[in-house]
């Protein structure tokens, strides 16, 4: 346990931004959240911390603040500097995955943790972000029904008004269950230059996105008019497929899936261990295929977020 004053003193400053994220949202200035999971349980050691980096230089590119959200030291952090990012990539560091039913139990414990979508987009909300970027949302699982499997991310995104830019979802989800699920929690899904709501490493996942937008600064207007009706809980899911010529092969994927799911199964894996040990099973079976898409899609997503931020920040001042 720690001693007493560590539970006083996080119950007492818990939200701790980086000044550079203060100032830009002082300043009207667009933010970009981004998740830590990804970087801790879905990329292998050695590559998660350039992408990490990478995925905040893309952000800044475009004309946004970066804001990587993990929880350390019994804080929550809005902003990482370089040495947080190097902990939370360090393979030996002990870091949790944590949704959001776990972020007060991690923070009271003095445990150090990765946020996941859920758990980011939570938290951003709170610090005041409104745009968030991240890899593939988690959903509905197969054979929910019997193991009620269904990602904390949709639930929460139905009470959070953040806008999260996705790569649609795996197919090792159900995807079609996904859709409909998103659509009785009121949560609309947008197509980004796309008919088809992208399956994560696969550019279609066979099936239509509910509503499609052309340009960021529709994306944007879309999040000011639900923020001018007023009453509006749910977030947007905007879904941004990989172009056709670099998706991964079908025929790779589908292997790749099946497999998978059956290595689930053998090993018997549940609950918040499934994605991580999908992920790292593709990356490991799949000839560095499932990284390198992985990496391009989320270097796409923050940037499309970082576009979207950039519009919305102008929406919002009237320039
Ligand atoms: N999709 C990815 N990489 C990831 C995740 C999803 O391509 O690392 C992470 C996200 O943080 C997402 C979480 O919120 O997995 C979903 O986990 P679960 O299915 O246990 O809710
Ligand atoms: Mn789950």
């Amino acid at each position: 346990m720690p001693p007493r004053q560590h539970v006083y003193a996080a119950a007492m400053s818990v939200l701790t931004l980086h000044p550079e994220v203060v100032d830009a949202l002082a300043t009207g200035r667009a933010v970009v959240a981004l998740e830590s999971t990804i970087l801790a349980h879905g990329l292998p050691p050695g590559d998660n911390l350039r992408v990490g980096r990478e995925i905040e230089a893309v952000v800044r590119a475009a004309g946004a603040v970066p804001a990587t959200i993990a929880v350390l030291d019994g804080q929550v952090r809005v902003g990482l500097d370089d040495a947080g990012l190097e902990r939370l990539c360090d393979p030996a560091a002990d870091i949790l995955k944590l949704s959001v039913r776990d972020v007060g139990v991690a923070l009271a414990l003095h445990r150090d943790g990765a946020t996941t979508v859920a758990s980011t987009s939570a938290l951003a909300h709170r610090a005041g972000i409104s745009v968030f970027a991240t890899g593939g949302l988690g959903g509905v699982h197969r054979g929910a029904a019997e193991t009620f499997d269904v990602s904390a991310d949709l639930g929460v995104i139905a009470r959070t008004p953040v806008l999260v830019v996705c790569a649609g979802v795996k197919s090792i989800l159900d995807v079609p269950g996904t859709l409909e699920y998103l659509e009785t929690l009121s949560v609309p899904v947008l197509g980004y230059r796309t008919d088809a709501f992208p399956g994560f490493y696969l550019s279609d996942s066979g099936y239509a996105a509910p509503w499609r937008v052309d340009s960021p600064t529709q994306a944007a207007a879309i999040v000011r008019a639900r923020e001018l009706l007023g009453g509006e809980e749910a977030g947007v899911v905007l879904a941004n497929p990989l172009p056709l010529d670099r998706q991964v092969d079908p025929q790779l994927h589908d292997r790749l899936v099946a497999d998978g799911l059956e290595m689930l199964a053998a090993e018997g894996i549940h609950g918040k261990d499934v994605t991580p040990a999908l992920l790292a099973y593709f990356h490991e079976h799949s000839d560095g295929e499932s990284l390198r898409a992985n990496v391009e899609l989320v270097l796409a997503n923050a940037r499309l977020a970082a576009e979207v931020a950039v519009e919305l920040a102008a929406l919002r001042t009237g320039s």
